[in-house]
């Protein structure tokens, strides 16, 4: 038992979890059973002093993550990569829909209401932080 915990103990330490950031509603909307992407919403609030800066995401059951940009120009709804996602200290940013997003490409399997996805946030730091989204969740 106690060799279990050392072994464990030793994983996590390899990576920095970002205390100082926190996650909110977390949720994806649910989509047709066919579809090849999700976005996830949510609140991300940084409680240091300091800014943080997004430069990665990964999620669980996804070949693919981005953060998105959707805009509208000319009259046609676009999206467009975001390479860094600024949380600036003190704040709280709201992803939303029309809005900034994570995408959520190319599924192991079709998802269901209830499902949960464990998105991986990178920093430009090194650390990283994990949130929960719910399938199907609206608010
Ligand atoms: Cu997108």
């Amino acid at each position: 038992m106690k060799r279990v915990i050392a072994v464990c103990l030793t994983v996590y330490s390899s990576l920095t979890f970002a205390a100082d950031m926190s996650f909110s509603n977390a949720y994806i909307p649910l989509m047709p059973p066919a579809s090849m992407a999700y976005a996830a919403y949510m609140s991300i609030s940084n409680a240091s002093e300091q800014p943080r800066k997004v430069v990665g995401v990964s999620a669980e059951g996804f070949a693919m993550a981005d953060i998105h940009k959707s805009m509208i120009k000319d009259g046609v709804v676009s999206m467009e990569l975001v390479h860094e996602l600024n949380v600036p200290a003190g704040e709280t940013i709201t992803l939303v829909p029309g809005g900034i997003h994570v995408m959520l490409m190319k599924p192991d399997a079709a998802f269901m209401k209830g499902d949960t996805v464990t998105i991986q946030f990178m920093f430009a730091d090194g650390e990283v932080a994990k949130v929960e989204a719910t399938l199907g969740r609206l608010n």
